[in-house]
Formats: C-alpha cells, structure tokens, sequence
C-alpha cells in the first residue's frame, strides 16, 4: 500500500498502517531437513555484488538536490524532501511497497521513508537503514549520503534479483538524525510492542565511504557483529569495533528498545593513527573525514574502494540475516 504525504503538512504524525505488519507468515514451507548445500536443503543464495559505480550514481544525484536547493539535504529544508521523493521513486519503480512517515522537530516538518519487500515472514521482520539527513553547512554526502546510497542499491538489488528470503525485508531512510536521532527514534516509538517484537535485527550505516577510511563494525549484537567481521576477514580486510558511536546513530532506539543491532563505520572526525594507516593504508595523523559537517562533505569526500567494501558487506549481511 502506497501512501504519500499530503500536501498540506500537519503537525501530527501521519503513520501509514502498512497493513504488511498484520503478522502471519508468506514464506513457503521450509526445505526437507539435509546437510546444507544438498538436494534437500538448497545452500543459502550469496549476496550479488553492489555495482560502486549505482552507489555514486546515487550520491551525484543527492549533490545535484543539495545544490539545487541551497546547498544542503537537512531536516526541514527543501533538499531533504527532494532527497526523500529521489530514493522513493526507485523504489517504488522496483516493486516495493513504500510508506513516509511524517513528523515534526524543532518546529519543522519531518519524514522517515520505509520500503517493505513484498513476501517474507511477516513475523519476522529483518531491517537495514541510515539517516537521510545532512547537516545545513553541506550536501552531507559522506554523512549520510553514502550510507543512503548503499542501503538504497541493495535495496535495489534485491528486487533485481527477485530475491524472496525467508524473512521479511524493510528497508529505512531516516530524517532527521543531525537534531538527535528525532526520525528512528520516532519510528521505534510508535511501533507496537508487537510489531517491535517482529523485527529479528536493525543493521545501521552512517558514513560508510569516509575519504581517509578506518573499518569499523558495531560491538552490539554479538551474531551481527561476527556476519559483517566475517565478511571482512574474507577479503582479507582487518576491522576494529566500532568505540565511538554508542547512542551515536540510528541504531541507538532500536536497541534500547531491545532489537538486536549492529552496522559499518568508516570514521569521522577522530584521528587515524599510525598502527590504523599501516593497516588500512591512509593517513596517519589526519581525521578518518576532514569534511564531517562541513560544506565540503560533497562527492569529493568519498572513498571508493572503502564504499564498495561497506556496500558490498551490507548486502552480505542482509542475505545473510535475512535466511
Ligand atoms: N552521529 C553521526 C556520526 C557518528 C559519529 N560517531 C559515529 C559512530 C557510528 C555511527 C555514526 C557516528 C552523524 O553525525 O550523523
Ligand atoms: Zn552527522
Ligand atoms: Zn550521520
């Protein structure tokens, strides 16, 4: 069911009933036990990878918005709403059933975009996504642009591949996130206890293509966590646990809600050391993003190698968390 914001903003939040949150289960019966792999149980479908080049397609398009509206994406402003209308077309245009959640802070109109996957069991309900805002002084393109655009091309790729896990997927752009979390938190909190109850696990990313990249994993779910060090330990990447972000992102309502979470993080404005520059290459001495909220956090801010990385782990994960 598509609902789209009216027009006229109003100062209540207008909370689609997405009627696939009714429960019951869609998947199909589950495979005849056997060893994994074998007739009887088919081995698990691996993750497609995330073509860079879709995820910078989507960032260069979230420049343009900010640029085309007073050089930002934050709440409020004309270039978030642009930004939310950009990633829902896409969606809608692939088949998902997509909701805007309106609300308001800080005396403004605010909206969370959630995109349900048709099929899945409802009951259990597998979550990925970032905050859409940017902060007023840039196009925000690193934070959270890439994390955006990330979530967005699996998203993508799921419906592609005409991938059907057993689980339900729903994916998240959350607004207003540089004022304290106001869009997840908003979300979480006008969720039943039931519908909390359905969702097996929230992955979070927020800057995922820092220019000079650390490779951080969220310590929180101990299952999350050892699915995306897994992934990374196979392409032969060392990760540290992610120490700085606690209540620092979107992940913070889901899990004191009691949600299993985890997520990526390439740094921000800490300092890289030198034991971090000798094994993740980079500069020593010089923040993981020199831009954060800065105006120059444009599509120049962005490492390629580690965005492909963060995308290509985030749609291992989803895969993966989603069987
Ligand atoms: N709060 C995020 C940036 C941020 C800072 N530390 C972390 C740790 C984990 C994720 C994100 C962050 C922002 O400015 O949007
Ligand atoms: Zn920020
Ligand atoms: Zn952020």
């Amino acid at each position: 069911m598509k609902l789209s914001v009216p027009g006229r903003a109003t100062a209540t939040a207008v909370v689609a009933a997405v009627s696939l949150l009714t429960g019951g289960s869609i998947a199909g019966a589950a495979p005849a036990a056997g060893p994994a792999g074998s007739a009887a149980e088919p081995a698990l479908a691996a993750a497609p990878d995330i073509p860079v080049a879709n995820v910078k397609a989507h960032l260069t398009q979230l420049q343009s918005i900010a640029t085309a509206n007073g050089g930002n994406r934050a709440h409020g402003r004309a270039g978030y709403k642009a930004s939310l209308d950009y990633v829902k077309a896409k969606l809608d245009a692939a088949g998902y059933t997509t909701t805007i959640q309106q609300f308001t802070s800080s005396g403004r109109v605010g909206y969370n975009l959630i995109a349900d996957w048709p099929g899945g069991d409802t009951s259990r309900v597998l979550m990925a996504g970032s905050h859409l805002d940017s902060v007023s002084s840039g196009a925000g393109i690193n934070d959270n642009g890439s994390g955006s655009a990330a979530v967005l091309e699996t998203a993508l790729a799921v419906a592609r591949a005409g991938h059907q896990p057993a689980k339900h997927l729903r994916f998240a752009w959350w607004g207003a996130e540089e004022l304290g979390l106001v869009g997840s938190r908003y979300y979480v909190n006008n969720l039943s206890s039931a519908n909390r109850a359905r969702i097996s696990g929230y992955l979070n990313f927020d800057m995922i293509g820092s220019p000079n990249p650390g490779y951080f994993v969220y310590d929180d779910d101990p299952a999350i966590e050892k699915t995306f060090k897994d992934y990374f330990t196979g392409l032969g990447v060392p990760t540290e646990i992610e120490t700085e972000g606690d209540g620092r992102s979107d992940h913070a309502p889901f899990k004191s809600a009691g949600v299993p979470v985890g997520g990526l993080f390439t740094g921000a404005s800490r300092t890289k050391s030198a034991a971090q520059a000798a094994k993740w290459g980079g500069t020593a001495g010089q923040a993981f993003d020199r831009c954060y909220h800065s105006s120059c956090d444009t599509t120049a801010n962005i490492n390629d190698t580690a965005l492909n990385r963060n995308s290509d782990a985030l749609a291992h994960a989803v895969w993966e968390l989603s069987e």
